[in-house]
């Protein structure tokens, strides 16, 4: 498979080396194509094994490449990237893509880092992100969102005419890393094709001339599938989840389907579009459940057996690496602050078994070609009923891809059978064993490299031609006995240099009988091929292994636990990789001398053809313990002399809103500009005397509240409303509270303050205004046994003065966002001794300093333990890094990312605790999550 951007990666590293900046633009353009089988990029089929990132849910540029450079190391070939217009459009035609919002130096890090990308623009994204990424704007656009009515029409041609520009320079075809551009997402109720045609061709008229892609949800029977008829993509794929969102039951297997992705299309490739790699935590079971439900085992079995029995070539994994809904970024009903989601590679950056498990399969895909074009063909008989099969075979080559595991999906028992298989190179019986939930996709008829593989019951994880040699590495599981059958025109000789394996010579066939455990090694040479090194793994030892490229050709390295990069130079190989305890690397390359990190590596040469030597591991790292808090009364707003008159009157009569207000005037929020996070009201009245209570209605979205006062004294909080569909437009009253007003004298000027969370904009899912338009904010407001005059007031964020930094999601409208607390510099006189909190807002503030050691890597949280009726805002330098609700859980840990923390230097933390009663200050504490050293980018500047 071609790499679009080596080109592009040796021009950047020599422009490094030279210290001078790389052309901006690669001058190779590409043509790329697909038929039933593949996409192929300049007539060579790609298979591309994408992995999903949301860049929205990272804001550290420099963690951008840490992270794809994990996701290019796990030997994805691609990354599916939603783009998410509410994140980057505050107003109707204000756009930003500067800093964390900047789209073209995501696609130039895809371009450098040789991936390939499948972007997705929407407009509609879905993504558990506020609005789905629908701008908050939007709610007051008439016509409905996701149809050709022209009030959305305007808009969304208004995102597109900013977006599609950036994607169209990126695209292969001109030298860059964009494969193909998805429109819509699951675009399956309520649809419109006049709307999916105008974006498939507003896009051709931007220059996009790769395939366009749709991902329709779940199956064929979702309709329309686009892929055919008015509205039509190129690549139509299928999004499918088999093992559900239920975290807390990890054991279950498959509750939504088999996970086989359909085929939609006869022109077009099988596109497993979204592939479940992780889950939501709807039920707040903690991610680790949900990396549970969807570990190892669910890849092993759902993804190789969706492979061989759908033919797929085409795959993005939902997720590779979730990240953080920061700031008011996530939707309201279905996530919290972490969007970890059980992946492969953590919130805090970490490799798990799930990754080791991406790797393995990873390198498989990216290695063997003839997987780029099969069909399905008769499957070698099993003597046991138990164990199954299933296969594929590349019709140009003849090579075999054999399934093997149980008949019964759910069957957790260990059975052997004996396979009566047929390879194109002769008729074969070969042992298997399938134990539990596994499988196992086992090749015959294959050209490795420079060797003929007749047969192998172990796996294939990678090979490569390295100096003249073969060098393969197979895998199985530990204690399984497995053999591989190799052919030669004559005898070749065989050494064993490590492991229990057994030879045979049978009329041109070399086999070699083994039993997995830890890692052999068989030197074969002669027999009229090239010198071969054979690697039989585990799963534990070949997940040691990493592929890189060089442009002297791939080398191996075994160890470590992070090979990002490297480069052979002469004789030498300089390498860049993470180590999390010292250890021993070994390499596999064209060299005879190892650089890490600048530093010469004592290494020796092995038997194997390979350098050894040992690394150093990361020195212990301490953090300081937080002290100095200071704390600010926040919520001024409840008192009655709170000087509210540059606040916005609410007076409209009438909304765009699909949902009626209960009372008028129209207080929804969003109609006032005010779209995230807190919003305040003050609602003025010449008391009657006879006042009861004062009846209210607030929509916050799920777990929502919103508190009361009148008159500086705090009457209560009630639960706001959530999420309105069809079914129930309005939720029949939503978030209804009644708070008794007693003590009130005839004549006497009053005043209610209302604070009310936000906690995101509902999803659009099924493309119904009722629901994505749902208001937030008070909906009604009446008081009972008077009637008195209301008026009222609001305050929130305005939407025209969004942090030019952190973006229009950053903050809402407390008092101490409004008046920059949460800053660096908002510190200053006002701030006291720490006090509990009491109903209402209350700020903390200190500040902390790292000198954290420039060559490792140490992922930084803040850790909240208390427990008790608050909701804690957390702002990092500024940044609004989530939101602990030590009333719900269940997250305790905040990733604090290096960028917006200061990993040498001084750093402010300000926390904003809503509380809804008397609570405690239970002050946080930094944690360390991970270690590593590191060799700091760019590899360009190791020396030549
Ligand atoms: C699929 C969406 O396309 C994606 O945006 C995300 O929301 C994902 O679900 C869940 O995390 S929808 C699919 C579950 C039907």
């Amino acid at each position: 498979m071609r790499r679009p951007a080596v080109g592009l990666v040796l021009v950047a590293l020599l422009a490094t080396l030279l210290s001078v900046p790389a052309p901006a633009v690669a001058t190779r353009t590409h043509e790329v194509s697909y038929d039933r089988y593949s996409l192929s990029v300049d007539g060579e089929r790609v298979l591309l094994w994408s992995g999903e990132f949301h860049y929205f849910r990272l804001p550290s540029q420099r963690l951008w490449r840490d992270v794809l450079e994990k996701i290019r190391a796990a030997g994805f070939t691609g990354v599916s990237l939603y783009v998410n217009w509410g994140y980057h459009s505050p107003a109707p035609g204000e756009y930003d893509f500067t800093g964390v919002r900047d789209v073209d130096a995501l696609l130039d890090l895809t371009e450098e880092l040789g991936l390939y990308a499948v972007v997705r623009p929407g407009p509609y994204i879905n993504a558990e992100v506020s609005g789905g990424g629908f701008p908050a704007w939007l709610k007051q656009v008439p016509g409905r969102a996701r149809s050709s009515d022209p009030g959305y029409t305007r808009a969304y041609r208004e995102w597109l005419a900013r977006i599609n520009p950036i994607i169209a320079r990126h695209q292969v075809t001109r030298g860059g890393s964009v494969i193909a551009y998805n429109v819509e997402n699951e675009y399956a109720a309520n649809t419109d094709a006049t709307y999916m045609r105008d974006l498939y061709d507003t896009a051709r008229a931007a220059g996009i001339d790769v395939p366009i892609t749709h991902n329709q949800c779940c199956d064929a029977s979702w309709t329309p599938t686009w892929a055919s008829g008015p509205g039509a993509v190129d690549i139509p794929g299928v999004d499918d989840y088999p093992q559900s969102f239920e975290c807390q039951t990890p054991d279950v297997w498959g509750p939504w389907g088999p996970g086989l992705t359909e085929r939609l299309s006869d022109h077009a490739p099988v596109y497993a579009a979204e592939y479940q790699a992780g889950a939501i935590d709807l039920n707040r079971a903690g991610y680790d459940r949900c990396r549970e439900l969807t570990g190892p085992a669910y890849l092993r079995y759902f993804t190789k057996s969706n492979l061989i029995a759908s033919g797929a070539t085409m795959f993005g994994f939902y997720m590779a690496f979730g990240g953080t809904n920061w700031g008011w970024l996530g939707q309201p009903n279905d996530v919290y602050t972490s969007y970890d989601y059980g992946a492969a590679i953590t919130e805090s950056r970490q490799l798990t078994d799930k990754y080791a498990e991406f790797k393995r399969q990873g390198y498989f895909v990216r290695a063997v070609e003839p997987l780029t074009r099969t069909d399905p063909v008769a499957a070698p008989a099993s003597d046991n009923p138990a164990v199954g099969t299933l296969a594929r075979a590349n019709p140009d080559t003849g090579t075999q891809f054999v399934l093997v595991r149980h008949s019964d999906p759910a069957s957790t028992t260990d059975d052997v059978s004996t396979l009566d298989w047929s390879t194109p190179d002769g008729r074969y019986r070969v042992p298997v064993r399938v134990d539990g939930r596994d499988a196992k996709i086992l090749v015959a008829g294959y050209d490795l490299g420079g060797q003929r593989l007749v047969w192998s019951s172990s796996e294939i994880m990678t090979h490569e031609r390295i100096a003249g040699r073969d060098v393969a590495v197979l895998h199985g599981r530990a204690g399984e006995s497995g053999s591989t059958v190799l052919r030669y025109a004559t005898r070749p000789s065989v050494r064993v240099l490590a492991g229990d394996v057994r030879t045979s010579w049978h009329d041109g066939d070399l086999r070699l009988d083994y039993t997995h455990s830890g890692l052999a090694r068989v030197l074969v040479s002669g027999g009229g091929r090239p010198p071969l090194t054979l690697l039989v793994g585990t799963e534990q030892t070949s997940a040691e292994f990493w592929r890189l490229d060089t442009e002297a050709g791939p080398v191996l390295v075994r160890g470590t636990a992070l090979a990002r990069d490297a480069r052979v130079s002469g004789q030498t190989l300089h390498l860049r990789a993470d180590t999390a305890e010292p250890g021993e690397v070994e390499v596999f390359a064209p060299a005879r001398r190892l650089v890490v990190g600048g530093e010469p590596v004592r290494v020796r040469s092995t038997a194997s053809g390979s350098l050894s030597g040992r690394l150093a591991g990361p020195d212990p790292v301490d953090l300081p313990r937080l002290t100095g808090w200071r704390h600010r009364a926040g919520s001024p707003e409840t008192a009655p002399d709170f000087d509210d008159s540059a606040w916005t009157v609410a007076d409209h009569t009438t909304s765009t809103s699909p949902v009626p207000p209960v009372t008028l005037p129209v207080l929804f929020a969003g109609d006032y500009g005010f779209d995230h996070g807190h919003v305040w009201y003050r609602g003025h009245f010449t008391a009657t005397g006879t006042e009861t209570a004062v009846n209210l209605n607030a929509i916050t979205g799920k777990n929502g509240v919103y508190q009361v006062w009148l008159d500086g004294r705090y009457l209560g909080r009630a639960a706001g409303g959530t999420q309105a569909d069809s079914d129930a437009p309005v939720n029949p009253a939503p978030g209804p509270g009644t708070f008794p007003l007693t003590g009130l004298r005839a004549g006497q000027p009053a005043v209610l303050s209302v604070l009310v969370e936000n906690l995101g904009h509902n999803d659009d899912w099924t493309a119904e205004d009722m629901r994505f338009k749902q208001p937030r904010g008070l909906v009604g407001a009446a008081l009972a046994g008077s009637d008195a005059a209301l008026t009222w007031r609001i305050q929130g964020a305005d939407r025209h003065a969004t942090d030019p930094v952190r973006g229009p999601l950053n903050t809402g409208g407390l008092y101490g966002e409004r008046a920059g607390w949460h800053l660096p510099g908002g510190g200053g006189p006002g701030w006291g001794a720490p006090r509990d909190p009491g109903p209402g807002v209350s700020w903390y503030r200190t500040t902390f300093r790292l000198d954290l050691p420039r060559d490792q890597d140490v992922p930084v949280a803040l850790r909240f333990t208390g427990t008790g009726p608050y909701r804690a805002q957390l702002y990092l330098n500024g940044w609004n890094l989530g939101r602990y609700t030590a009333d719900l859980g269940p997250q305790h840990d905040f990733v604090l990312p290096a960028g917006p923390l200061r990993e040498h230097g001084p750093n402010t933390l300000a926390i904003a605790v809503v509380a809804l009663d008397e609570s405690t200050w239970d002050a946080p504490e930094l944690a360390v999550l991970a270690n590593h050293r590191i060799v700091p980018p760019p590899i360009g500047r190791l020396p030549k």
